[in-house]
């Protein structure tokens, strides 16, 4: 008698849903991802992966895809006003810069090659801990799995009731992605390295930075931060004379930035009292959404999307292995959360010199290493 292959519904077709329907159809489970959106594709603009993440998509063969259009910049730079504090090499940390957009549709070529049947349009009104899900149009549906990846709004978390804590800070950020004009950025300013990352803070007498990140030869994302407090700063589109008049060597990205409507983000932190709920997981911003100072909110959604995934494959009892798996992943998740909020309500990246000790121990995380958890 052949057995019956497990089945998994899906909340959200963002980074954390995609890479949790790809991992479990590959491990043999059916899976039915939703997604509330017409179409699934990527907002925003930019994005940094460090080690977490690029084994996850190596693992569901995202890897050469992802590969071919992103990259690994020389050095990570940081200035405070126009001087340099640090030009921090990285050297033994795997990390790529990319477009939202190609990550997203690499994830969706991955999703889509797996057999996972992806329907958009599809709204997630809320889930129980027996295992139903249910849908805006009425519908219902059972399954051995349910996962809420969606989002910061999670309808799943919410239809559950878990208690919940959302920390914000005072300052937060708007995103662009626009042409590299590399050869123009080179003419102001010669002796910079333009395929660095440059982490432009200028803390007195005002507060505002550019973090400038090549994503690929033609694109480059930039994120210009502000206190919310500051109307001026935080204005969308962005007010260009006081950016440029700040950042005078950026004028020419700085021009393609306000052609853009832009939306301004305010940082904060969403902490749950716990993940998991009989046969509901939640992943990503849902469970753990984080300000971005360390760039691990989807190195962290990705992560424990595979991680969730190889644990309900070797589950006797889900609900069972579904809190041993919160038990053992989230303590790397929490500090990726926590050092993120402090260095967004400190400043302290602008000191530059950061990529170190508990910084990056998410970052050099490897998740899909079976011995992770072993003591030495
Ligand atoms: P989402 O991307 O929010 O996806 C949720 C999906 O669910 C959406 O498609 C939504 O339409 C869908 N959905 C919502 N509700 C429903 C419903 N009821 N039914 C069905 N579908 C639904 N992370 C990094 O790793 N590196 C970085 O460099 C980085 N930079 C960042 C910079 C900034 C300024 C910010 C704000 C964040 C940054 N992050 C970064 C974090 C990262 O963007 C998020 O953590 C990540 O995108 C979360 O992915 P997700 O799939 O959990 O959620
Ligand atoms: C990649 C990245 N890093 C840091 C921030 C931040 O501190 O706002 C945002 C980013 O996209």
């Amino acid at each position: 008698m052949t057995e019956r292959r497990r089945h998994a519904e899906i909340s959200g077709g963002g980074f954390a849903g995609l890479t949790a329907a790809t991992a479990l159809a590959q491990m043999g489970w059916s899976v039915r991802l939703h997604e509330r959106s017409p179409e699934l594709r990527a907002e925003g603009a930019g994005i940094v992966l460090w080690n977490n993440s690029l084994q996850v998509l190596d693992k569901i063969k995202a890897g050469p895809d992802l590969m071919s259009n992103s990259m690994t910049p020389p050095a990570y730079e940081t200035r405070m006003n126009n001087v340099i504090q640090s030009q921090e090499t990285l050297d033994g940390i795997r990390w790529r810069t990319l477009t939202r957009p190609h990550l997203h549709q690499t994830l969706l070529v991955a999703a889509r090659e797996a057999g996972v049947e992806i329907i958009s349009g599809s709204e997630v009104t809320g889930a129980t801990a027996d295992g139903t899900i249910s849908f805006a149009n009425g519908e219902t549906a059972e399954a051995d799995l349910i996962i809420g990846a969606d989002g910061v709004g999670s309808a799943v978390r919410d239809s559950l009731g878990i208690p919940l804590e959302r920390q914000r800070s005072r300052d937060g950020i708007t995103r662009f992605l626009v042409p590299r004009r590399k050869a123009e950025l080179q003419a102001l300013e010669p002796d910079t390295e333009w395929d660095n990352v440059i982490d432009f803070w200028n803390l007195e007498p005002r507060v505002l930075r550019v973090l400038y990140t090549p994503a690929n030869d033609q694109e480059l994302y930039i994120a210009l931060m502000a206190p919310a407090a500051d109307a001026q700063g935080s204005r969308v589109p962005i007010d260009l004379d006081l950016w440029t008049s700040v950042f005078p060597q950026l004028a020419p990205v700085l021009a393609d930035a306000a052609k853009i409507p832009g939306r301004y983000y305010g940082y904060q932190t969403t902490r749950l009292d716990h993940w998991t709920e009989g046969k509901v997981a939640l992943i990503g911003d849902a469970a753990h959404a984080m300000c971005p100072a360390l760039a691990q909110g989807a190195g962290c959604a990705m992560q424990n999307a595979w991680t969730l995934a190889a644990a309900a494959t070797e589950a006797a009892s889900i609900p069972e292995a579904l809190q041993e798996w919160e038990r053992l992943e989230r303590p790397l998740t929490d500090l990726a959360q926590d050092r993120s909020q402090w260095y967004a309500d400190t400043r302290e990246m602008a000191k530059g010199n950061q990529f170190q000790g508990e910084t990056v121990t998410t970052a050099l995380y490897n998740p899909t290493d079976p011995h992770r958890h072993e003591v030495p």
